[in-house]
């Protein structure tokens, strides 16, 4: 790995340790302590309330980690969770999930948005029927009014360098890459693809050159063949950055099958239930994810906490996470979970998810 990026990382990790992120904890589902009573939003009894979760698009693993993660802090909460949505990740494919959810009588939407403003209308009805709307993974990006709280991973703000990094440390911050993203309205994926833009600018990235960006939809064999379309189309590539989970490990499928791993370097964000084998054989250097079910534990805690008034959707607002301890509403009525791990040979065994 890159010095600079092992250094920039290690509190980070550091971090992930206390915040919770830890492997044990994911793998045995309901071991944690139990939170603190006083201040925790769903403690009491009554009526279990019922949270949806609609990811982009279901058969993906990542959404099954968050998923995960809501169940489990429902254990602690007294809530159920329904987890449904569209196969295929459109931009408003989501809208008849969100309709049938609030009939049903969802009183938390947790949303991972696969558009940044068609679900407006859609939200904005579920809202005035008193549902609480918590984005996951993916906001309403820059429509964030049509939704009560955003949980997300890390400020993003610096989050195009930290990608540049990832991919610059293989290639020698030099020469051809190409990006591997998701659908091309996925509000997440083209805020990063944004941030790189930017940040390429600066002069420790002058050497890298970025070909191409490509969608594989988190569709495994669309995101195989584009990877398959950038070797084609650019015999010196060295290397493809795919932050999707779906995509990383196409494209690692894709580097090993043609037997390219050393020529051309794949990395990106993953989960290490998929990236496992890839990153053990030698086939992908390392690649980064901040853990999906810690994401959904925090999402129950705050959407439950909306519902039962211990929470405000304001900036300032406090939730104590159970074992993730107490999480605060900043700019934008975002709340952070905790940060990224890189995953390598040396310390992908402890993570379960
Ligand atoms: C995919 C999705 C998701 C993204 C992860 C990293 O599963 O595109 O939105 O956050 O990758």
């Amino acid at each position: 790995m890159n010095r600079r990026l092992l250094l920039s990382f290690l509190p980070l990790a550091a971090l992930a340790a206390l915040t919770g992120c830890k492997p044990d904890e994911t793998a045995a589902p309901g071991t944690g302590a139990s939170p603190a009573a006083a201040s925790t939003p769903g403690a009491s009894g009554g009526a279990a309330i019922k949270i949806s979760f609609i990811p982009k698009n279901t058969g993906n693993p990542y959404f099954d980690g968050i998923a995960d993660g809501l169940k489990e802090a429902c254990k602690d909460l007294g809530c159920e969770v329904n987890v449904t949505g569209p196969a295929e990740a459109g931009s408003t494919a989501q809208i008849p999930f969100i309709k049938d959810e609030v009939q049903r009588g969802a009183k938390i939407i947790v949303l991972a948005a696969n558009s940044p403003d068609a679900l407006n209308a859609t939200l904005d009805e579920a809202k005035a029927k008193g549902v609480k709307i918590v984005t996951v993974d993916s906001d309403l990006t820059g429509h964030e009014d049509h939704r009560d709280v955003g949980v997300f991973a890390t400020d993003f703000s610096k989050f195009g360098e930290f990608l540049l990094d990832l991919i610059g440390g293989h290639i020698g911050y030099e020469g051809k890459f190409a990006i591997l993203s998701a659908t091309t309205d996925a509000p997440n994926q083209n805020a990063w693809i944004k941030l790189m833009a930017t940040a390429i600018k600066q002069p420790k990235y002058a050497k890298m050159q970025l070909v191409e960006t490509v969608y594989g939809d988190d569709k495994d064999q669309k995101s195989v063949t584009e990877a398959e379309g950038l070797l084609t189309k650019h015999p010196d590539l060295k290397g493809i950055l795919a932050p999707t989970t779906v995509g990383v490990a196409a494209a690692a499928k894709v580097v090993e099958t043609r037997k390219v791993f050393d020529k051309v370097k794949v990395t990106g964000l993953g989960t290490p239930n998929q990236m496992r084998r890839f990153v053990t054989d030698g086939v992908v250097p390392n690649f980064a994810l901040w853990s999906p079910p810690d994401m959904g534990k925090v999402c129950a805690y705050v959407g439950v906490g909306l519902v039962k008034g211990t929470l405000k959707a304001e900036k300032g607002g406090k939730v104590t996470c159970g074992t993730l301890g107490e999480k605060e509403i900043v700019d934008k009525n975002i709340l952070i979970v905790g940060p990224p791990t890189i995953f390598t040979k040396e310390n992908i065994g402890q993570f379960k998810f």
